[in-house]
């Protein structure tokens, strides 16, 4: 029986309050509306971005809401004026929309498209109003990144999800909505690392061995992974490191950055390319200053808490070290992810391995733990 046009009751993982554990029940989800498209989620990745917003630390937070943003479904059904995908199309949800109209979309500069943005970030659809009703208490839910994954179905702008070859496995691609995306994108894309080049990496998780696998893949000569946990080395060897330095293991000297001095005296002066992904801001800082001077480029991809800046000395800057961000790889998700899919299932571009845990979504707290357990790269959770 089609569900067009109609109220869908399905269970969904709400984030009811802050610092309290997802609470799986049943919610109503409304029909899509002009310009949306209601999508089954079949598999969600969990990432730090979840957890950030769940803890309450996140000041675009809304709670009660329907937490997730690296997810893969299936249409189910799209509202009045959607061209691009119709039901039965497998796609992914992103969390960095493209509408290929605004200023920021037009502007061949940047991936930040701003069409649905100021409302994404209100934790509504684009109109302003809200698509999730708790079925046990009638109250609305917020959507959260324009995706809210952690239901089995959500509603989202036309703008942010683009159907890609069906034949490609949702439980791993759906890691393309976020982590991997940004890690590779950050390399390939936003660096643009050029071969024979040295880089550094701080942290191997699934966004840093991203980043090592796309500087791989531009031919850097010298690709060093930084990370304090020790299993992190076979990890990052197996996505194209080339060595790998535990900050623990470098002695500390005075008056400076152990680690700068470290890589400094290394690389013959420097790093051509660095890159942050823990989203700590002493690394964001040491970073640039391993950079070479007259060129290195440190591109910021980790997230710092809320409030948080990042100081040097304007002289870095001034003897030629660039300091920039990526966000999400600065990929234009309707563009260019279904033809990273393609390549995915051609076997030249690896997503599979990023994925170490799996939950279903009953246990859906429990895959944020293994997030805190050293050994997960990505848990990836089934809504079915
Ligand atoms: P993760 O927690 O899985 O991995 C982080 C790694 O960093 C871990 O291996 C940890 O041991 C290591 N680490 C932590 N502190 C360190 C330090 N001081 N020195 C060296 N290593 C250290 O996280 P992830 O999913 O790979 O995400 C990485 C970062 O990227 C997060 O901050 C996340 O919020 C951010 N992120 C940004 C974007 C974007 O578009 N810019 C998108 C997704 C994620
Ligand atoms: O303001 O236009 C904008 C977009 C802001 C979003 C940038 C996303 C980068 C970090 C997100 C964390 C990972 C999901
Ligand atoms: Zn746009």
């Amino acid at each position: 029986m089609s569900t067009e046009g109609k109220t869908i009751t399905c269970k969904a993982a709400i984030a009811w309050e802050a610092n309290k554990p997802l609470s799986v029940e049943d919610v109503h989800v409304a029909p899509p509306r002009e310009g949306e498209v209601r999508v089954r989620v079949t598999f969600t990745g969990l990432c730090h971005t979840d957890v950030y917003t769940l803890s309450g630390a996140d000041p675009e937070g809304a709670f009660p809401s329907i937490l997730g943003h690296e997810g893969a479904g299936v249409v189910e059904s799209i509202g009045e004026g959607v061209t691009d995908v119709r039901p039965g199309d497998n796609v992914i949800l992103l969390y960095t929309a493209e509408c290929r109209k605004c200023k920021f979309c037009t502007s061949g500069k940047t991936n930040l498209c701003q069409a649905v943005r100021a409302t994404q970030g209100q934790g509504v659809m684009p109109d302003g109003t809200k698509r999730f009703t708790s079925a046990r208490t009638g109250q609305e839910l917020f959507h959260f990144m324009g995706t809210s994954t952690f239901s089995q179905y959500t509603v989202v702008s036309q703008y942010s999800l683009v159907a890609v070859d069906p034949k490609a496995p949702m439980d791993r691609t759906c890691l393309l909505g976020c982590g991997v995306t940004t890690g590779y994108g950050a390399a390939v894309y936003t660096a643009k690392i050029e071969p024979r080049s040295t880089v550094a990496i701080w942290g191997m998780g699934c966004v840093g061995l991203a980043v090592a696998y796309g500087a791989r893949e531009r031919g850097a000569k010298r690709i060093i992974a930084i990370d304090m946990n020790p299993a992190k080395e076979a990890w990052a060897k197996e996505f194209g490191a080339t060595e790998f330095i535990n900050p623990k293991d470098v002695p500390p000297v005075e008056g400076g950055d152990a680690m700068v001095q470290h890589l400094v005296a290394i690389t013959d002066g420097g790093l051509d390319y660095t890159f942050d992904c823990t989203g700590n801001i002493h690394v964001m800082r040491t970073a640039l200053e391993a950079c070479h001077k007259g060129w290195g480029v440190s591109t910021i991809i980790g997230v710092a808490k809320s409030g948080e800046e990042i100081s040097t000395r304007p002289f870095q800057l001034v003897t030629g070290r660039k300091w920039q961000g990526s966000a999400f790889g600065g990929v234009k998700g309707r563009t260019q992810l279904p033809g990273i899919v393609n390549r995915y299932l051609q076997g030249e571009f690896k997503v599979d391995e990023y994925v170490t845990h799996r939950e279903p979504l009953s246990r859906i707290n429990e895959g944020l733990e293994h997030m805190h357990e050293g050994q997960c790269i990505r848990c990836v959770v089934d809504l079915a």
